[in-house]
């Protein structure tokens, strides 16, 4: 099956956008006009925007702390991320979250910087959603090395037990923090566990926009309909370091020679020229424009006002009467 030029289109430029927040974001560290420190998703934005793609505005997602492919995926604005990653007034969570992104508008409830322990919030969502009717589904986008925490097993029971609308999106980039995954995997595939909770599962080509897109929409449509979780698998590669103080060092140049072959945009650029949805003309044009919205996203930002010391101080307990 192939998704129709208009739709690979679309996805082609959030990937686009994807990689230019990211490039930009390590520019101005390099160039010391920012701190905030990255772990960028080079070589995954296939997966981030391909699972997050099908989700209607009303669906939740759990996202990463690696890159903003997922954030950019789920309909946050380049603005916004700005805004927040800056720690501005304006920002989606006032600037109290900068790397941690959490967005209302979108339905994403928030980073949790302990890796693994929103495995329940996500189920949690989705009991929510099943106990009040809601037509919602919970994606909770994690890391292969996070599917290892403890919280990981009891909630796919339990979402399992209760049929719950929850998708386990697993991003599989070969590495846990600094080191290769087979240090911590006695296998090589992460999906086959979900059988042991009787949920269905399948691993997906995470290079291929069109398989990562597909695959989710047919789990999100399982999830949707009251057949209960669904868990997929998407075999990537990292071709960043883990995050910007990492010395490196252990990454195998083959590797990154082999995948780099096979680079997201890359193919999908090959798919949309081949099938004349784009021209290389066209690309270029939608490169520049994609490199503006950037650009202007950060500029705003920096322009846009710091919180005063009360707002610092604003939200941070919850409003007598509420709990
Ligand atoms: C409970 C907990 N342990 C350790 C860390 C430190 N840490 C941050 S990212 C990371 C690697 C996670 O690997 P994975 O889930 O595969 O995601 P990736 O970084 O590869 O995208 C670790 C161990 C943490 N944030 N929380």
């Amino acid at each position: 099956m192939s998704l129709g030029n208009e739709k690979l289109l679309g996805l082609y430029r959030k990937m686009l956008l994807v990689r230019a927040m990211e490039e930009k974001h390590g520019s101005l560290l390099q160039e010391g006009k920012i701190q905030l420190m990255s772990h960028f998703g080079t070589g995954q934005e296939a997966v981030a925007v391909g699972v997050t793609g099908p989700l209607k505005q009303d669906d939740i997602l759990f996202g990463t702390h690696r890159g903003v492919g997922e954030y950019i995926g789920k309909g946050m604005s380049a603005k916004d991320i700005w805004l927040e990653y800056l720690g501005k007034r304006t920002g989606t969570c006032k600037g109290k979250g900068t790397l941690h992104l959490c967005d209302r508008k979108v339905n994403i409830p928030g980073l949790v910087s302990s890796l693994g322990s929103d495995f329940s919030h996500a189920v949690g969502a989705a009991l929510a959603a099943k106990m009040k009717k809601w037509d919602q589904v919970t994606l909770y986008f994690v890391g292969e090395g996070t599917c290892n925490q403890g919280e990981a097993g009891p909630s796919m029971c339990m979402a399992s037990l209760w049929k719950l609308p929850v998708v386990f999106a697993v991003c599989t980039n070969q590495f846990c923090e600094l080191s290769y995954m087979c240090d911590h995997y006695p296998t090589d595939d992460v999906a086959p566990r979900a059988a042991g909770y009787d949920i269905p599962f399948e691993i997906v080509d995470g290079q291929d926009i069109e398989a990562t897109y597909e695959a989710t929409e047919k789990a999100i449509a399982h999830a949707r309909t009251g057949n209960g979780p669904y868990l997929l698998e998407y075999k990537t590669f990292r071709m960043a370091l883990h995050f910007s103080g990492d010395p490196g060092g252990y990454v195998k140049p083959e590797d990154l020679e082999k995948w780099g072959k096979r680079d997201p945009i890359d193919l999908c650029k090959a798919k949309l020229l081949e099938r004349k949805a784009l021209t290389p003309d066209a690309d270029e044009k939608l490169r520049q424009k994609v490199q503006a919205e950037v650009d202007g996203a950060v500029d705003a930002a920096f322009a846009a006002p710091d919180p005063t010391v009360d707002d610092l101080f604003e939200d941070v307990y919850a409003q007598k009467g509420v709990i």
